[in-house]
């Protein structure tokens, strides 16, 4: 399996409860790396553009709201298999429905509210990070 890359996003819920290091410590533990992080408070517009797919969803304007009620902290995570073993770390959508011992198990309160994102898939991902990093704001693992 090649290394990918994945975009991760502690939500806004979850920078609240101050568990951005618990989670973090979960991503190295499953051997992913960060190669670039910043901590961002999503304006309505670039919120309801990283969403746009959902725009038409009932749970549309609800989503922007939560998404832009306080930081959140956008980070690239790299490493094989990432786009999957992010979303494996996360749980399922609803945390009602998450595995025990996952991030939304363990730190999601509900589908509103569920502490974090990661990209689905690895087109979406080079789609995310762009979005959020540009071109040339990844740091390189050098040693
Ligand atoms: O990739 P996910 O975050 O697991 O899920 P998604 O891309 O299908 O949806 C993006 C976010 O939108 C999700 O994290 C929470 C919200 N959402 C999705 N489906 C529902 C929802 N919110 C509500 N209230 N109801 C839904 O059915």
């Amino acid at each position: 399996m090649a290394v990918e890359q994945t975009i991760s996003i502690i939500k806004p819920d979850a920078v609240a409860k101050n568990v951005i290091g618990q989670i973090y410590s979960r991503f190295e533990n499953a051997g992913l790396k960060i190669v670039a992080a910043k901590m961002v408070h999503l304006s309505q517009e670039r919120a309801e553009g990283f969403y746009a797919v959902h725009k038409e969803r009932p749970f549309f304007g609800d989503l922007v709201a939560f998404m832009t009620s306080g930081p959140v902290m956008v980070q690239v995570l790299e490493g094989e298999n990432a786009v999957t073993k992010n979303r494996e770390l996360m749980g399922a959508t609803n945390p009602k429905n998450a595995d025990a011992g996952t991030i939304r198990a363990d730190f999601a309160d509900s589908i509103d509210e569920n502490a974090v994102h990661g990209s689905d898939s690895a087109e979406n991902a080079a789609i995310e990070i762009a979005y959020f990093f540009g071109t040339d704001g990844l740091c390189p693992r050098t040693r």
